[in-house]
């Protein structure tokens, strides 16, 4: 048996590095199994302490200091470190070591993917390239020099700009890149192969001239257009928005096959998972097209928040990664539809933070501690980090964040810092103290806020009692109050807002910063009793429980005016009313519920992205989560009760909206897309009609679409309605683009999404099924074990199982893929006992057979 249980690193035992490294050469000789690395370096002494550097599964060939070859005894290598204990206080350190990228399965350090070199260095992948101080507060100038087999590696790219280039004797090349800008090395990157560019130009608002570069597989380049279109929108965007302009001549972005997370920031040359830098109107979807606009936003935006101003340690992980989500949703909202993003962006957070928050992995936005830095990078430090950002705006207002941004871009510029300097930038901002702010960093859990209200009539006064609570989570059993900033307003239930005393044009900010508080609201006298709009535009993370039956939450939604609240008063119905028909198996849906979402729905069609999302209910996910313990196959199948009434209150409408033709020619603007998203919920609502009719009407849609978005809606709906037209959807597909990985991987997911474990376990057999491959891996199993609760829960247990081989099998490859996976067991203990006995059986035999140290870190909490 192998258990490694992971040791955890501590915030309180952080100390800064004795030494500083002002510049480093780096110089590679690239061979698949034995690329040779050699390094000099010029370090300082700084401050007392150990001279150690980082170093995992180098060979080393060579060390010296100021030319000085080291002997044996001179130094220490154990547990992944290299110690040298005397040391000057400013010397050059030489090191050699080969390496063997082809055997890199892990995929961080430096690997092949599709025969050409990548890297990945965030968080440790640098000292599986050389040894280094694999830290981020460690920033250092970088020089580098590549060189490689010129016929087969054709273009050499690293960090920065473009130096001396030349032929070398024996069919070689070398290339030369130089990185002005001191980083940390998580954000070293190097790409060799042959490549087909995209090319394009940026001139600044400095008037300086950027070559810009998007390097794709060979015969794709007019594949990257839109990946570069939404580059030059993201340029753009920062320089207006927050004033920040691009610092080097050259900006490159390289697509690789085999990625494990989305993309990567690296200094002047971002890596991305070609999922999101490829899209061609046949082959991608409108949802791709957004996805790849907003991460190219997002890693250019880390040139900022994360990379001239990066993390004094990875507890500060949150301060670039929750800053950065925050800019990328608000580059979409302005490039696309506030109301619709915002709706967006809350569905993803309820989907998987409020979950994360709600069982065994829940964690603070900024932990104490952690076992395994490659599992921090969970939705809580990503999207609860955004949310954060959001609810400060709100509660200092725009012009003193706006102000504090500056403060901070201008002050931090160059350092590594923490969430305490960047917070006292917004103190000195809005002159407001923001340390009770700064506990919503450590303290883990989803804060519930229950609205009680009272109207007094002769009075004409309103009497809110707000409150709040935290539920414990693992190692915090008790919590303190935060300032929770609701923006709020009064409703006259005609369209309108009620004046009330002290509140600008009829809205104000609530801040619930005690665990109760009142707030009194006087109305003129003789006024009707108004509707309270609470949490608008979501601007608090937050759970709101309020005193409201069916009839006041349709009222509710009828007279609000914030769109957000309008499809949060939707969704809450339509959640009470599926645990009705839970509970209440005989009983049919309430039809006057259904005719007022579908009415919902059709008042709504002139903005047809937001009418979409009123047709979306709550996926069992969600549903999940208000329930203990929790029947996933018993809620997606009231669900689908109550999906099956909506398709049919809106039959005529389906068939009117489908019967026009779909925007011709394509283009991937919000407009055309949000047409497209009404579009394709009427196709999925066709599909919750179940019928064979409704089959055939699908199949022949599927024959004509013109796009992927509606090709796809359309083999998604047939997939749970088996018969002919179901299994041609699914050939045809397949033989259409079985060249195409990118929708191979969409058609592994359709299928698993909604199949049973025995579907999964098919799939993971299948011919194109590739282990090494992560998106291909995800395709199946993510597909499965997160979208699909019903199946991957089912009381017999063998959607745990198939899910459990998985994987097993993949974390002998990449344990940060398969650590991934296995977070889909995080709502274990709350399931019915037959599935959650089955759970603590699998995550028990994994941990008996023994798992990678990210693995172990995963199961042993969920055990815990
Ligand atoms: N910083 C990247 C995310 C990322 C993290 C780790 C990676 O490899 C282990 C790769 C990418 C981002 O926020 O986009
Ligand atoms: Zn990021």
């Amino acid at each position: 048996m192998r258990t490694e249980t992971p040791v955890s690193v501590k915030l309180e035992d952080y100390t800064p590095y004795p030494f500083e490294i002002d510049s480093v050469s780096l110089d590679f000789s690239l061979e698949l199994e034995a690329t040779r690395v050699r390094t000099k370096m010029s370090v300082r002494r700084v401050r007392p302490g150990e001279f150690v550097l980082d170093g995992e599964g180098l060979t080393l060939n060579d060390i010296s200091i100021d030319g000085t070859p080291l002997q044996v005894s001179d130094y220490k290598i154990a547990d992944s470190k290299l110690t040298i204990a005397d040391v000057p206080d400013t010397f050059t350190l030489e090191t050699d070591v080969t390496i063997n990228p082809k055997a890199n399965t892990a995929l961080s350090g430096l690997y092949v993917s599709a025969g050409r070199f990548c890297s990945q260095c965030e968080a440790t992948g640098f000292r599986r390239i050389t040894y280094w101080p694999d830290r981020p507060d460690v920033m250092s100038r970088f020089h580098v020099r590549i060189d490689a087999d010129k016929a087969t590696y054709p273009i050499l790219l690293s960090n920065g700009t473009p130096g001396k280039a030349g032929d070398l004797p024996g069919g070689r090349h070398f290339a030369e890149w130089d990185d002005p800008h001191p980083k940390p090395s998580y954000l070293f990157a190097l790409c060799a192969g042959d490549y087909d560019v995209w090319r394009d130009s940026f001139t600044t608002m400095n008037g300086d001239h950027v070559d810009l570069g998007v390097y794709v597989d060979k015969g794709q380049a007019d594949r990257a257009e839109w990946a570069m279109e939404s580059l030059k929108a993201s340029m753009k965007w920062d320089e207006e928005r927050f004033g920040r302009a691009y610092d080097l001549g050259v900006f490159n972005i390289v697509a690789v096959r085999d990625f494990n997370f989305g993309a990567m920031e690296n200094k002047g040359l971002n890596i991305f998972n070609s999922a999101y830098v490829l899209a061609s109107p046949d082959s991608a979807t409108d949802a791709d097209f957004e996805a790849i606009e907003s991460i190219v936003g997002h890693e250019y935006f880390h040139n900022w928040t994360g990379n001239r101003i990066t993390c004094r340690d990875w507890f500060q992980l949150c301060l670039k990664e929750g800053l950065t989500v925050f800019r990328d949703q608000e580059f979409s909202s302005d490039l696309r539809s506030r109301p619709v993003q915002r709706i967006k962006d809350v569905m993803r957070l309820r989907a998987r933070q409020f979950a994360e928050d709600g069982g065994p992995l829940a964690h603070p936005v900024r932990p104490q501690a952690y076992g395994s830095i490659d599992n921090l990078y969970t939705a809580t430090v990503y999207e609860k980090g955004a949310e954060l950002i959001r609810a400060l705006t709100v509660l200092i207002g725009d012009d003193a964040f706006n102000k504090g941004m500056q403060i901070y871009f201008d002050e931090y510029d160059g350092t590594a810092s923490t969430i305490e300097d960047f917070y006292s930038c917004f103190e000195k901002a809005s002159g407001q103290d923001l340390s009770q702010f700064r506990l919503w960093y450590a303290q883990a859990g989803t804060p519930e806020v229950t609205v009680v209200e009272e109207w007094d009539e002769a009075k004409s006064e309103l009497t809110l009692t707000l409150s709040q609570k935290t539920p414990p989570t693992p190692k915090q059993d008790t919590k303190k109050p935060v300032p929770i900033p609701l923006r709020a307003s009064l409703l006259d239930g005609k369209g309108g807002h009620v004046e009330a005393g002290g509140w600008q044009d009829g809205e104000t900010v609530i801040v619930l910063d005690e665990a109760e508080k009142t707030v009194k609201v006087n109305l003129a006298k003789g006024s009707a009793r108004p509707l309270l709009s609470i949490n608008r535009e979501f601007s608090a993370p937050v759970r709101v429980r309020r005193d409201l039956d069916k009839a006041g939450l349709l009222k509710l939604a009828a007279a609000e005016t914030d769109p957000f609240n309008i499809w949060d008063c939707f969704q809450s119905l339509a959640k009470t009313e599926i645990f009705r028909l839970l509970d209440e198996p005989q009983s049919p849906p309430d039809d006057a519920l259904v005719s007022a979402m579908a009415d919902a729905v059709r008042l709504n069609e002139s903005d047809p992205a937001f009418a979409a999302l009123l047709t979306v209910l709550p996926d069992v996910g969600e549903l999940f989560q208000d329930r203990e313990p929790a029947d996933p196959a018993g809620l997606d199948s009231a669900r689908k009760r109550l999906r099956k009434a909506f398709a049919e209150a809106l039959a005529g409408d389906i068939t009117r909206i489908l019967e026009q033709p779909s925007p011709t020619p394509f283009k991937p603007s919000a407009e055309q897309a949000g047409t497209r998203a009404l579009r394709g919920a009427m196709i999925g609502l066709t599909g919750a009609l179940g019928t064979p009719e409704a089959a055939s009407q699908l199949k022949s849609h599927f024959d004509s679409a013109s796009n992927m978005t509606e090709s796809l809606a359309c083999l998604r709906s047939l997939i749970p309605l088996p018969g002919k037209a179901r299994d041609e959807a699914i050939e045809t597909f397949y033989a259409r683009w079985k060249d195409n990985p990118l929708v191979i991987d969409k058609w592994f997911a359709v299928q698993a999404g909604q199949g049973t474990a025995e579907d999964a376990r098919r799939l993971s057999e299948h011919p194109d099924f590739d282990m090494s491959n992560p998106n291909r891996v995800r395709s199946v199993a993510a597909a499965f074990s997160m979208t699909n609760l019903a199946a991957f829960h089912a009381p017999d247990g063998k959607g745990h199982e198939v899910i459990a081989d998985i994987i097993q099998r993949a974390d002998k490859l990449n344990p940060a893929l398969a650590a991934r996976l296995l977070t889909s067991f995080e709502q274990w203990k709350k399931l019915e006992p037959k599935a959650r006995a089955s759970a603590k059986t699998v995550l028990e035999r994994l941990q008996e057979a023994g798992l990678s140290k990210n693995a172990m870190d995963i199961v042993s909490r969920a055990l815990d």
